[in-house]
């Protein structure tokens, strides 16, 4: 197909992996930058004991790379990342990928990107894919005396695997999915487990059904059963989650709301279950997923502690009702900065303009994939994309292909740059916005999905819509730029050859 092109990848994890097949297939040259030494992401990033995936595992995974292997239906962290590191050997990625060098600057100029890494690297891009994740800066929130405490303190996402565990102290701080599932790892190795928790979460219990050998020669050998189940596993979720978020009032959220109720009165002591009790409704922060998490701190070594922390001392955490909780290893399970995205990465946008100015009051993008004035330049699970217990790999599917339509408009010299335009961005805000008025997240909690203005950073419409709207690009929606012409144009429908002429 017409130009040769070249494309840098940012970041060698799931959707990182994922673009870098999808160019190759396209014949597309492109590298991949990867500031750590291997592939995985957030399954590389991420090792605490207890780690998993909760969603489904057959469904999280490429549509182009089932794995018939998985032992249970929502998978170990340790498989996950080896099923993102073989599909990336088995599709001749690893060769693309420059390892160990962070990209620390992009800047656009004439139809391109410069790009800049922290080693001094220098190399020149036609298109520029972010792949850099959500979930990927801890959030590390200052206690006093931290530094004072004599034991071994760490965030959830830095887990030391030097420090004993067996047998010791271990008070693990935060509710979220990640304390959730370390509470229900650690419990049965510490001598005596803590949970600090400022507020309560809502816990949805789900069986982690077993695969047998049975069943997975069956999945190998005919892969139609697989996909079946897949289906199956995609509209589950779909059907009783999609509508759920999005609808407050829908009777997909009551369901949600009455198992988890009902899973919340098999904690045997009331008082326990009182302070385990939200103030809010279920799914308003991300839901908690587990079968064991309610199991765990019933056992007589856990604690859960609900005093407000008041300061970090060398022999443990003293809370606000005056105790000291001895502790030989503190976890902060505190969650992640989650409006980051590429940054810190420098990203320099046409006419010296830059994103971390745009996205002062929070990340946008137009249908989370493309920022005004940042022609070339395209987000995989950017601001705003579908979140939550959903499949983040189908998601980034469907991005990836609706970015290579764009990208093929300039293989095909159609035009040489494009990026949404104001009108499309500013239109696409305002519906979300709107949209997010009737979404269970703004039904009172605080959570990771909220902006610094209250909205949920989130997909605010019906799945549907998404799968609908990221079909095809709506070129009325993208200003593009024919080569050598000084004219940009809206819409796509006035672009000019190479000569000037009009072509559409
Ligand atoms: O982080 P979180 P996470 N003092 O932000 C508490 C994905 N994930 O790492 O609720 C005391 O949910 C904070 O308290 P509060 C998933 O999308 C997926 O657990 O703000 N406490 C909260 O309890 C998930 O949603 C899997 O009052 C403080 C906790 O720390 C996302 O990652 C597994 C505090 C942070 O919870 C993040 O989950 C794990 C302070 N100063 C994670 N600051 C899967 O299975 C914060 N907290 C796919």
């Amino acid at each position: 197909m017409g130009r040769s092109i070249r494309v840098a990848v940012i970041g060698a994890g799931m959707a990182g992996i994922l673009a870098a097949i999808k160019l190759r297939e396209r014949d597309i040259e492109c590298v991949v930058f990867e500031k750590g030494d291997s592939v995985g992401g957030t399954w590389r990033e991420n090792q605490y004991p207890g780690l998993a995936c909760d969603v489904a595992a057959h469904w999280y995974t490429y549509s182009f790379a089932r794995n018939p292997e998985w032992d249970s239906l929502m998978a170990e962290g340790k498989d996950i990342r080896a099923y993102f590191e073989r599909v990336a050997r088995d599709f001749g990625i690893m060769p693309l990928i420059r390892f160990n060098d962070e990209v620390v600057q992009l800047r656009f100029d004439e139809a391109g990107w410069d790009l800049l890494t922290a080693s001094g690297h220098t190399d020149r891009f036609d298109v520029v894919i972010a792949a850099t994740g959500v979930l990927h800066h801890p959030n590390i929130p200052h206690f006093d005396g931290i530094e004072t405490f004599s034991g071994a303190a760490f965030h959830s996402v830095h887990w030391d695997h030097d420090v004993e565990l067996d047998g010791k102290r271990i008070g693990v701080i935060g509710t979220g999915s990640t304390a959730a599932q370390l509470t229900s790892a650690l419990v049965p190795r510490a001598d005596q487990f803590q949970l600090f928790q400022r507020t309560a979460q809502w816990v949805m219990p789900r069986e982690n059904i077993s695969y047998t050998e049975e069943d997975k020669a069956r999945f190998r050998e005919n892969p139609a059963v697989l996909e079946e189940l897949v289906r199956e596993l995609r509209s589950k979720t779909l059907e009783g989650f999609a509508n759920a978020v999005i609808d407050y009032d829908s009777p997909e959220l009551a369901a949600i709301e009455q198992l988890c109720q009902e899973n919340l009165e098999t904690i045997r002591d009331p008082d326990l279950r009182q302070r385990l009790t939200p103030s809010y409704r279920a799914a308003c922060k991300r839901l908690v997923i587990s079968n064991t998490f309610y199991d765990a701190i019933q056992q007589p070594n856990a604690e859960l502690v609900t005093s407000p922390i008041e300061r970090v001392e060398p022999e443990g955490l003293r809370t606000a009702d005056g105790q000291l909780h001895e502790l030989d290893v503190l976890v902060l399970a505190t969650g992640f900065k989650v409006d980051r995205f590429i940054r810190p990465t420098r990203v320099i946008g046409r006419n010296g303009v830059d994103l971390d100015a745009v996205w002062a009051d929070g990340p946008k993008a137009y249908l989370s994939m493309s920022v005004p004035d940042f022609p070339n330049f395209f987000l995989l699970n950017g601001p705003n994309s579908p979140v939550g217990n959903f499949s983040l790999v189908e998601v980034a599917q469907h991005q990836i292909e609706y970015i290579l339509q764009l990208v093929d408009g300039i293989r095909r010299g159609e035009y040489t740059e494009v990026s949404a335009t104001e009108e499309a961005m500013q239109q696409f805000e305002t519906e979300r916005c709107e949209a997010a008025q009737k979404t269970v997240w703004v039904t009172g909690c605080d959570s990771w999905y909220l902006d610094k203005q209250g909205v949920p950073a989130s997909w605010t419409f019906s799945y549907d819509r998404f799968e609908q709207e990221t079909k095809a690009p709506r070129m009325q929606d993208y200003q593009v730029h024919a080569a050598h012409s000084s004219t940009a144009s809206q819409g796509g429908v006035r672009e000019q050859d190479q000569a000037g002429r009009r072509v559409k």
